[in-house]
């Protein structure tokens, strides 16, 4: 049996030990949680938000809005700041996921760019988001491997290339370029043309190594893959990064989707005044431009285009010349008829 004074001793080391564990965890600072597309955040600006407001900042990525939506209607909590499409948005506030925004707490929401807000977005009135970033969706490929490229949607039918393709791993963006191919809105709401445009995609499939939306970028760079469906930015960052002169951007002539990504704050958000500190600083005239030379996306955030480099509003990947531009068609909400897209998915994935 133990004596009383070893068991004191005992509790006084228990308690040494506590004390010193706790003080050197040192007072708790409050924690953002951001939850984003990859490769969507300059280099330092976490960093810099994160020292500004002495707090931490969590980064967690995505690679579809279904992912996000999924995630948020499954009732996962603690995402401070999320970046839907904007063609979600409705669906999302409707599932009660998402926030009203307090302008009054955002004061550079002003700084949007109102011939955007007015002619692209779908939230005009930035009621439950804030434009992001907006860009197009083309095809990557390397130039030595590919053999007579044409910038169409076609070339997944090319079965030389089989194998070395991939298609995203997206609905609206994939059955979307089907939807141009044979001459449709990407937003049509006809069962016939999206079922068509399924029929297609399950051709193109047959010679497609995967559908990804993430790995199509490493992919790409290393030539384990010659040519990805793609968002342009992503291929800009890895041309940027290993100065690939090999590596091509093209937008397929039969048209191609363009989006909008919207900042918004989920209601289950442990921390609401860091998300509103988060989105304004997003929104500053220099940082929105240093995001955009980042990552090679617009933020249609007006102040910020006369801080952007000459050679950023020179590069079409960014800037969209406006031939090319009529070309481009944005991918709108298409409400309860969205049934039809996951249905026709569906019947892609399930393909052999
Ligand atoms: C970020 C690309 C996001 C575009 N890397 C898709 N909305």
């Amino acid at each position: 049996m133990k004596s009383p004074l070893s068991r004191l001793l005992v509790v006084a080391g228990l308690f040494i030990v506590g004390a010193l564990y706790f003080a050197s965890r040192g007072p708790q600072k409050p924690v953002l949680h951001v939850y984003i597309w990859s490769d969507y955040l300059a280099e330092g600006l976490v960093e810099e938000f994160a020292a500004a407001n002495d707090c931490q900042v969590i980064v967690d990525n995505y690679d579809s809005n279904e992912v996000l939506h999924a995630k948020l209607k499954g009732g996962a909590t603690g995402y401070d700041v999320v970046f839907p499409s904007s063609y979600m948005i409705r669906m999302m506030a409707e599932d009660g996921l998402l926030r009203k925004i307090n302008h009054a707490n955002i004061p550079n929401s002003k700084n949007i760019d109102p011939i955007f807000l007015g002619n692209v977005s779908i939230d005009r009135k930035m009621v439950y988001s804030i434009p992001y970033m907006t860009g197009a969706t083309g095809i990557a490929y390397q130039k030595e491997e590919v053999k007579d490229f044409e910038p169409s949607w076609r070339m997944f039918e090319r079965t030389d290339l089989a194998g070395r393709m991939t298609l995203l791993d997206d609905h609206r963006e994939v059955l979307g370029a089907a939807l141009k191919v044979l001459g449709h809105s990407l937003n049509s709401t006809d069962e016939r043309a999206i079922e068509a445009a399924a029929d297609l995609v399950i051709k193109w499939k047959q010679n497609i190594a995967q559908f990804a939306s993430e790995a199509n970028k490493a992919g790409v760079a290393s030539k384990e893959f010659y040519l990805v469906q793609a968002w342009g930015g992503d291929i800009q960052q890895i041309i940027d990064e290993n100065g690939d002169e090999n590596l091509a951007f093209a937008l397929p002539v039969e048209g191609f989707p363009m989006w909008e990504d919207t900042v918004a704050i989920p209601t289950g958000a442990d921390n609401v005044d860091l998300a509103e500190k988060f989105i304004n600083f997003l929104h500053d005239p220099i940082i929105a431009a240093r995001n955009t030379e980042f990552n090679s996306y617009l933020c249609p955030n007006w102040l910020s285009y006369n801080n952007l480099d000459e050679a950023v509003l020179q590069n079409p990947i960014v800037m969209i010349p406006p031939a090319l531009l009529k070309k481009g068609e944005q991918i709108e909400d298409v409400g309860p008829h969205l049934a039809k897209y996951t249905a026709a998915w569906d019947r892609v994935k399930s393909a052999q």
